[in-house]
C-alpha cells in the first residue's frame, strides 16, 4: 500500500510571516505588529512590515506554486486586515484582497487551506483582554461566520486555530511570543479553556455558513516522543508520555486536543492542576467537542522515549546522538521517525484520519551558484522525514496530507529573516524568488504521489 490515491501534497505560510503590507489598506497592528517593534523581541528588530511582500506579489507566488504542481496551499487569513479592531466593520479592501487571491489559487488548480487564527490577533482585541476575556468565543465565532459567508464558496478546508500551545504558552505564560505577558499557570488554563471554547463555536459558524460538505480541524502541536526501540514496552512508554497532561508549559497534547475529541479534559492533568483548572460552565464541553472531520497536526522534531523501571517512560538522553544535526534553530534536532509516529499515535487515540499541515527544516548554509540555490539538507531531511510517512502509509494508517512548511523564506516570528524555512529562497533586498533544489524535489514527489521517494 502507498499515498492514498486523494492524498494531499501541499506547501503552507501564514499571513504575519509572508503578507507585509502591514499598514495598508485599513489592516489595522496585530499583537504581533506591537511586539516585532518593541526593543529586543525579535532578532535585529526584525518586523512583518514588509516581509515577502506577498500582498503585493500573490500572482508571482501562485504562479510558483503551479509550477510546483502542489495541491493545496495552507494559508492564513489576517484577522486585523479583514476586521481590523476585531470586532465590528469589516474592512472591503481587506477582504478583496483574500478574494483575489482565492480566485489565483483556483485557477491555478490548487485548493486553498485556510487558517483562520495564525497567531495575529487584532491588538484591539488585546486591549480588551485577549484570550482571558471569555468574549473571545463570541468575538472568534463572529469573524469565522463572516468568513464563511464571504469566502466559503471558495473555500471547503478550515482550521480554526494554528499551535495553541504557542497563542498560551509561548504567548501568555513565557511571555516569548506576542503579546508577551507572564500569566499565571491558572490564567493560562483559563485562557485555554477560552480558546477551545472559540474553537467551537468557530465550528459551529463554519459549518451553518457554508453550503455542502466542508472539513473543519484544528492544527495541534506537541513534542513528538518516539520510542527508543520497538519493543511493546518502549512503545507504550512513548506512547503514555506523549498523552500525558501533566506538563505545566502548556504543551500538552491531549489538554488540548482530548476536550475536542472526547469533550473532557484528561484525567491526570484536572488532578494534577487542582483547584488552578478554570470554572467549566454547563455546556462548555459540548461546545469544544464538536464534531472535526479530520486530525490536523505540525510535526518538526521529537526525543526518544524508552521503559524505565515499571514502564515509566523514560526520555533517551542525547535521543539522536551528540553531534546529531539540526536545524539553524536549535529546537529543530532532526527526528525522521516522528511523522510516523505522530501519525499512529494520533489516529489511534483518536481514531480519525490525519493531516501534517506543517513539517519543515531551516538552514542558512545553501549555495548560490549559476542563479540557482542549492539546498542538500532541506532535501536530505525532506527524504527521511517521509520515509516515515510512506511507511505510515504502507501500514494503513489513515493519512490526509501532507504540506512542507513553507513555500517560501519568511519572518520566523522571533528569529526574524534569519532562519530560512522555504522551497523559495527570497532575497529580502530585492524580493526576487528562486526556487531551491528542494523546490524541484519535492514536485517529483508529488507529481508520482510519493512514488519517487
Ligand atoms: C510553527 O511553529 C508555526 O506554525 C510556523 O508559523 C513557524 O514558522 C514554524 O512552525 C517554524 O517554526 O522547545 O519544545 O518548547 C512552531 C514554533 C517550534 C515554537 C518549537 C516552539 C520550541 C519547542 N514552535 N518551539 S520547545
Amino acid at each position: 500500500m502507498s499515498f492514498p490515491q486523494d492524498f494531499t501534497w501541499g506547501v503552507a505560510a501564514a499571513a504575519y510571516q509572508i503578507e507585509g503590507a502591514a499598514r495598508e489598506d485599513g489592516r489595522a497592528p496585530s499583537i504581533w505588529d506591537m511586539h516585532s517593534h518593541a526593543p529586543g523581541r525579535v532578532f535585529e528588530g526584525h518586523t512583518g512590515d514588509v516581509a515577502c511582500d506577498h500582498y503585493h506579489r500573490y500572482k508571482e507566488d501562485v504562479a510558483l506554486m503551479r509550477n510546483l504542481g502542489t495541491k493545496a496551499y495552507r494559508l492564513s487569513i489576517a484577522w486585523p486586515r479583514v476586521i481590523p479592531q476585531g470586532t465590528g466593520k469589516p474592512n472591503a479592501k481587506g477582504l478583496a484582497f483574500y478574494d483575489k487571491l482565492f480566485d489565483e489559487l483556483l485557477a491555478a488548480n490548487i485548493t486553498p487551506w485556510v487558517t483562520l487564527f495564525h497567531w495575529d490577533l487584532p491588538l484591539a482585541l488585546q486591549r480588551r483582554g485577549g484570550f482571558s476575556n471569555r468574549d473571545m468565543v463570541e468575538w472568534f465565532g463572529d469573524y469565522a461566520a463572516l468568513m464563511a459567508e464571504r469566502y466559503g464558496d471558495r473555500v471547503k478546508n478550515w482550521i480554526t486555530f494554528n499551535e495553541p500551545p504557542c497563542t498560551v504558552g509561548l504567548g501568555l505564560l513565557d511571555g516569548v511570543f506576542a503579546p508577551g505577558y507572564k500569566l499565571t499557570h491558572a490564567e493560562c488554563l483559563l485562557a485555554a479553556h477560552h480558546l477551545l471554547l472559540a474553537h467551537g463555536r468557530g465550528v459551529q459558524a463554519l459549518r451553518a455558513g457554508i453550503k455542502g460538505k466542508i472539513k473543519v480541524t484544528l492544527a495541534h502541536t506537541a513534542r513528538e516522543r518516539i520510542p527508543a526501540t520497538e519493543t511493546k514496552a518502549d512503545i507504550e512508554a512513548a506512547r503514555r508520555d506523549y498523552f500525558a497532561s501533566t506538563l505545566r508549559d502548556m504543551w500538552n497534547l491531549s489538554w488540548w486536543a482530548d476536550p475536542i475529541m472526547f469533550g473532557k479534559y484528561p484525567e491526570d492533568g484536572l488532578k494534577a492542576f487542582g483547584a488552578e483548572v478554570p470554572e467549566i460552565r454547563t455546556g462548555d464541553m459540548k461546545l469544544i467537542s464538536q464534531k472535526i472531520d479530520l486530525l490536523c497536526y505540525n510535526c518538526y522534531t521529537g526525543n526518544r522515549y524508552q521503559a524505565g523501571a515499571n514502564g515509566q517512560p523514560e526520555k533517551v538522553p542525547h535521543s539522536w546522538g551528540i553531534g546529531n544535526p539540526r536545524g539553524t534553530l536549535n529546537w529543530l534536532q532532526i527526528a525522521p521517525p516522528a511523522l510516523y509516529w505522530a501519525a499512529k499515535f494520533q489516529t489511534e487515540r483518536y481514531k480519525l484520519p490525519i493531516v501534517f499541515s506543517e513539517n519543515g527544516f531551516c538552514n542558512t548554509d545553501f549555495v548560490h551558484l549559476d542563479g540557482k540555490v542549492h539546498d542538500p539538507q532541506r532535501i536530505d531531511f525532506l527524504a527521511r522525514y517521509l520515509g516515515g510517512l510512506k511507511r505510515a502509509a504502507s501500514e494503513g494508517i489513515p493519512l490526509a496530507g501532507y504540506f512542507y512548511w513553507s513555500v517560501m523564506d519568511n519572518f520566523e516570528w522571533c528569529e526574524g529573516y534569519k532562519d530560512r524555512f522555504g522551497l523559495i529562497h527570497v532575497d529580502y533586498q530585492t524580493q526576487k524568488r528562486t526556487p531551491k533544489d528542494s523546490y524541484y524535489w519535492y514536485r517529483d514527489v508529488i507529481r508520482t504521489n510519493g512514488a519517487a521517494l
